[in-house]
């Protein structure tokens, strides 16, 4: 799969399974969409992430460069392949700030968006999106795509 950036721990006492505690990934393609099977398609330069085979959350996070107010949205969606295009993904999405959860979604084929205008936020905060398995408890095909705009107004 040319072009797909992965973040991941690799679980090393029971092999070399990536998806073992989740991932983060990028089509890193300027031009070329990334399709795997049935499961997704990512535009070039889309994120996307995946939980982990016990649920592990896979996390997106972003640390505050100075104190201000912030307009934070993520749109979070299941993007499968031309032939499957709402994909198979079924998965919870929360976001949280300094580990204080403001809200979640459920992802099921299809899409969901968390928006939090004017925040204000401390140099060294933490605005984090997390992903788990969702409501089927499993992790199969859970890779979901994700835009998240982080705007500062200082
Ligand atoms: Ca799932």
């Amino acid at each position: 799969m040319s072009g797909l950036s992965l973040w991941y721990t690799r679980n090393t006492s029971s092999g070399t399974s990536y998806c073992n505690n989740g991932w983060i990934g990028m089509n890193s393609n300027k031009q070329a969409d990334i399709q795997k099977e049935n499961e997704f398609n990512f535009k070039p330069g889309q994120i996307a992430f995946h939980p982990g085979i016990t649920n592990s959350h896979s996390c997106i996070r972003f640390t505050v460069p100075s104190a201000g107010f912030y307009d934070v949205q993520g749109v979070f969606f299941s993007s499968g392949p031309a032939t499957n295009l709402n994909g198979d993904a079924t998965t919870d999405v929360h976001l949280s700030i300094n580990n204080v959860e403001l809200r979640s979604l459920w992802i099921n084929q299809n899409t969901g968006i968390l928006v939090f205008p004017q925040i204000y936020l401390n140099m060294g905060d933490y605005v984090q999106f997390e992903i788990g398995w969702g409501k089927n408890n499993n992790y199969n095909y859970d890779s979901t795509a994700a835009n998240i705009t982080i705007t500062g107004y200082y």
